[in-house]
This record gives structure tokens, sequence and C-alpha cells, in this order.
């Protein structure tokens, strides 16, 4: 079974990056929607009880493994991982030197080939060291492939990098050159 946090941090980002209209809630061009309301769609959605309450969520962003929320002026966003329709505005940033992306095994050859595209979401998201991009890796592969990015190279020529958090960097694609087998 699933303790409270984690289904409580799961449901949000399922709110705040992919169907905010299920929540009946709206996010603003930085993703951001009304905390008091964000809180009641919860309550509503998955008759939390006790009800969920702004302290428990803070509490639980402050316990998380890795910082996915944001509160901010009595608003809150998801920092990453959308794919709602539009693009979520994402303030861009000089990379550090490198970056890296934990994949499976499985999708390589097709990466090698097409370099790193956002798939499902609206931004390919790299990892700030490798012991977060080996995370990311093993939610699909046991022995996950660790991209090594030449953020620096790449920032030079013209590749555009936003930042999401202190773990998490996004762009909008990877050309494979800037990639190598960590
Ligand atoms: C792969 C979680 C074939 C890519 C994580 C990845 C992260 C390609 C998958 C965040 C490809 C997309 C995002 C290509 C990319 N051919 N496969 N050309 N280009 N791929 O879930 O980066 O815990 O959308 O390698 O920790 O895995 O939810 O992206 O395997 O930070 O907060 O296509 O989500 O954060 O998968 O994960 P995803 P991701 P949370």
């Amino acid at each position: 079974m699933q303790d409270r946090n984690t289904f409580l941090s799961k449901k949000m980002s399922y709110a705040l990056r992919h169907n905010p209209d299920k929540y009946g809630i709206e996010l603003d061009e930085y993703g951001y929607t009304d905390l008091a309301r964000f809180i009641k769609a919860l309550n509503r959605m998955h008759r939390f009880d006790p009800p969920v309450t702004e302290a428990e969520i803070r509490k639980m962003m402050a316990q998380a493994n890795k910082k996915r929320f944001e509160i901010k002026n009595g608003k809150i966003c998801a920092l990453y991982g959308h794919s709602v329709p539009g693009i979520i505005i994402r303030a861009e940033a000089k990379p550090p030197k490198f970056l890296y992306h934990g994949t499976a095994r499985r999708f390589w050859p097709s990466i090698k080939e097409n370099g790193l595209l956002p798939m499902g979401r609206q931004y390919v998201h790299l990892s700030a060291d490798t012991a977060m991009a080996r995370e990311v890796g093993l939610r699909r592969d046991n022995r996950p492939v660790i991209l090594q990015v030449d953020a620096e190279r790449a920032a030079k020529d013209g590749i555009k990098f936003y930042y999401a958090s202190q773990e998490v960097w996004l762009c909008d694609q990877m050309p494979s050159k800037y990639l190598k087998v960590w």
C-alpha cells in the first residue's frame, strides 16, 4: 500500500502536470494555480480523511526526495513533468558543464539516432547528477543507461536550457552529438 504522502504527491503531480481539467482547476502560463482552490479540489476528488491541508502539503514537500512543486504567493505549481497542451513557461538559464539523462537500455538505439525527444511531455528532462539520472532510469530498467550531456557545448551552439529545480533541467530536445554513454 502506498503511504499517504506518496498518494498525495502522485495525485498532485497528476493534477498539476497532466490533467488540471479533471480537478476543475486552471493553470496559468507558468503552471501555477490557486492553492486554496487546489486543496479543495484534491479533497473533493479523493475524499482525503482527514482532509488534506496546506500544512500537510508543505510537510510532504519538505520530506520528499525531489523538489516537485513550488508554493508562492498563495499559488502552487509542478516544477516539471507537464504534458498539458500548450507550453508551461520555464526560466531559461545557463546550465552546468554536464547534465545527465537516465534511461532504459532498449531506448538507446533510437536516442542515438534521433536524439532525446520530449516524447509524452513538454520538455526533455535532464538530471543534475548521475545519482538522480540513475534513479530516473531505474523506473524503466534495472541496469539503466546513463547519458552524459555536454550541456556547455550544446548551450554554446544555441540550444536553450530551462531551470526547473536543483535536480532537474529541461530542454526542447537534445541532438545525439551532445550525448555519450557515461
Ligand atoms: C525516452 C520523473 C526513444 C527517455 C523522473 C525516457 C524525471 C526516447 C522516455 C521526470 C527518445 C520519456 C521525467 C527517443 C527520449 N527514442 N526513447 N528519441 N527520447 N526517450 O517519463 O526523463 O519522479 O517522459 O529516455 O524522475 O524518464 O515524476 O521522461 O525514458 O525527472 O517527479 O523516453 O519524471 O520525475 O519518459 O522522466 P518520461 P523521464 P518524478
